[in-house]
């Protein structure tokens, strides 16, 4: 299947993450004479491509749709036209997963951050005080991603004593189980090498609030100071971002990283399984309660007000886990049905194969 340009084209694009199933995908376009490559960055219209020939711009007018979950992003593998002026993306592959926020609470739309991420790592700074319930927010829109999401704590430099830090690293873990919590400082340098092994294996999105520390890590993972960055001014995330634009980056130890502007909040969108798995144990619990529709409000024999009770489940987990459903359930309420279903469909039918040969492909973490 895989034709002479697509197999030059392996080797050039590999460190991007190009693989047999790419090529393979990239097959019929191959075939029109179309060259593969990897959008590093989206700007107004344009986007800046790596190709086995080097970096390009191209315009996305061809692929700009009306639905703001079908544009080119950061991450996208794209088909574009060999030459021309403008060149034109022409179409970009199935994502295998995609990272998708609403953009507001009050309007129902989804906006892609990053495709075809294997990792979601969620910097949280320790030099503010930690907030769970954003870490779990984050957390529900990195599980419905389709990635393995990742805690990374940042600044441990700043935390006064090592059983502090364990304390609040343990504090992360019990809002998300499934997670791996890193704690790591770019300053000292500690905790690196164990964040460098988790990237090296596919693509990573760093995802976070205005100044967590995402470009500080970019730059100690690629060696170089390549992303600007700048004293957190303002520790309330109101202050100015010092990142504007989503960036893939190449790593020299493997793997490929986007770095991403500050966040002062994420929507979920449509993230129901996303949420469940966050609160995995709620559900755990929920299958021992003696009624199968129960609300653990006040209900008999309910195993998870049983849990509260006894310590074992925080309650503050449980409200957590019902403001974020409730979230969900408002938005999905007012998102158009139809185009909802039809998307995740898609997503779905063209992601099945490439998430199956990625989660053979991830281990380690699982
Ligand atoms: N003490 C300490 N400071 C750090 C560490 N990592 C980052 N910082 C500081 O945190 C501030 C913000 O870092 P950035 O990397 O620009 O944060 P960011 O998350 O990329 O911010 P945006 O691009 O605005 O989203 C800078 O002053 C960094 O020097 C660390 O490990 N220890
Ligand atoms: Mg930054
Ligand atoms: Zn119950």
């Amino acid at each position: 299947m895989t034709s002479t340009s697509s197999t030059s084209a392996h080797s050039a694009l590999s460190s991007y993450g190009w693989d047999d199933d790419w090529a393979d995908a990239f097959a019929p376009h191959a075939a029109e004479g179309l060259l593969p490559g990897r959008v590093v960055r989206v700007d107004r219209g344009q986007c800046d491509v790596v190709t086995a020939d080097g970096v390009l711009r191209a315009d996305t007018a061809f692929v700009t749709p009306h639905d703001p979950l079908r544009v080119v992003c950061t991450g996208d593998w794209v088909a574009v036209e060999p030459d021309g002026n403008p060149r034109y993306v022409r179409t970009y592959l199935p994502r295998r997963t995609a990272f998708v926020r609403s953009t507001s609470s009050k309007r129902s739309e989804g906006q892609i951050l990053a495709a075809n991420v294997d990792h979601a790592i969620v910097a949280v700074s320790l030099a503010v005080e930690l907030d769970l319930a954003r870490i779990e927010r984050f957390l529900a829109l990195a599980w419905e991603s389709g990635a393995q999401p990742v805690v990374v704590l940042t600044k441990a430099d700043l935390v006064p004593d090592p059983v502090t830090l364990a304390h609040l690293v343990q504090d992360v873990e019990t809002a998300a189980p499934g997670v791996p919590v890193l704690s790591v400082s770019a300053e000292q340098g500690e905790g690196l090498d164990v964040l460098a092994a988790v990237v090296s294996g596919g693509t990573a999105v760093l995802l976070g609030q205005s100044g967590a520390g995402k470009s500080t890590l970019a730059n100690a993972l690629l060696g170089e100071d390549v992303m600007d960055i700048q004293a957190t001014r303002d520790v309330d995330g109101k202050g100015r971002h010092t990142t504007t634009t989503r960036n893939l980056l190449a790593l020299p130890g493997g793997g490929v990283l986007i770095d991403t502007p500050g966040l002062r909040g994420v929507g979920l969108w449509d993230a129901g399984s996303g949420v469940d798995q966050v609160f995995a144990e709620i559900a755990e619990l929920a299958e021992q309660c003696r009624f199968h529709d129960c609300a653990h409000e006040s209900e008999p024999g309910c195993a998870v007000l049983a849990a509260i009770d006894s310590g074992e489940l925080p309650e503050r987990r449980l409200e957590s886990y019902r403001k974020l459903m409730r979230e969900n359930q408002r938005i999905v309420a007012k998102t158009d049905a139809r185009v909802r279903a039809e998307i995740r469909k898609e997503w779905k039918r063209r992601g099945a194969i490439g998430k199956a040969a990625m989660e053979a492909k991830r281990g380690g973490l699982r």
